[in-house]
């Protein structure tokens, strides 16, 4: 979908979203990183809770949000990609795929493949928004050990850039763990934020 930092953010703060991280995928290198990703994708792998929310609307949001449009040509770095679990996926996958296509007139880039090895990027990539508030990180004791796995990082990695909107904020606050300080200080980046961009 382009760069994995804007669209972290924009997954972690869906309802449903269990918990994200981002990676290099798709392709056959061994041990990309960012610097030497090889034929590798930047991808975000998401856990989510399907009674929540749907793989169908999870593609959805893959095709409303893509940094360079869905038509460009671009290094395998921004490729246009989705990597499924199984066959269900597949099939959910490759039916969105062929009604895009139709839309984009053929000239739709998007490639689907099965997920292979998924190698997580280096840990400033990860919660990228998140880590620019570091008091925040420090007071919530999420360090670079949680930065993969905590569903709290994932949900206010979105929040703090506007993504999910305050009445979503307010109806899951009590739940998140936040004291008062540290829920008001998201309330303002959030402000702040809401309707703005998520380019990277
Ligand atoms: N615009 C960003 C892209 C980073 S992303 C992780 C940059 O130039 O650093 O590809």
């Amino acid at each position: 979908m382009g760069c994995f930092w804007s669209n972290d953010s924009l997954f972690g703060a869906t309802n449903g979203i269990i918990r994200t991280r981002v990676g290099y995928a798709g392709g056959t290198t061994k041990n990309p990183h960012y610097r030497n990703i090889g034929d590798h994708t930047e991808v975000i792998e998401l856990d989510y809770d399907p009674k929540t929310v749907t793989y169908e609307e999870l593609l959805d949001m893959f095709w409303k949000n893509h940094e360079y449009g869905l038509t460009t040509k671009l290094k395998r770095q921004y490729q246009s990609l989705i990597l499924y679990h199984d066959e269900e996926q597949r099939l959910a996958a490759e039916a969105s795929h062929k009604a895009m296509q139709i839309r984009c007139n053929g000239q739709l880039r998007t490639e689907i493949a099965s997920a292979d090895a998924f190698y997580p990027a280096e840990d400033y990539h990860q919660k990228y928004r998140l880590q620019g508030h570091k008091d925040l990180c420090r007071s919530l004791g999420l360090d670079s050990s949680k930065l993969q796995t905590s569903h709290l990082a994932a949900r206010l990695n979105g929040y703090l850039v506007g993504v999910g909107g305050m009445a979503q904020f307010e109806q899951e606050v009590g739940r998140l763990g936040l004291n008062e300080k540290q829920a008001e200080y998201v309330r303002r980046e959030l402000e702040r934020n809401e309707g703005g961009g998520l380019s990277c």
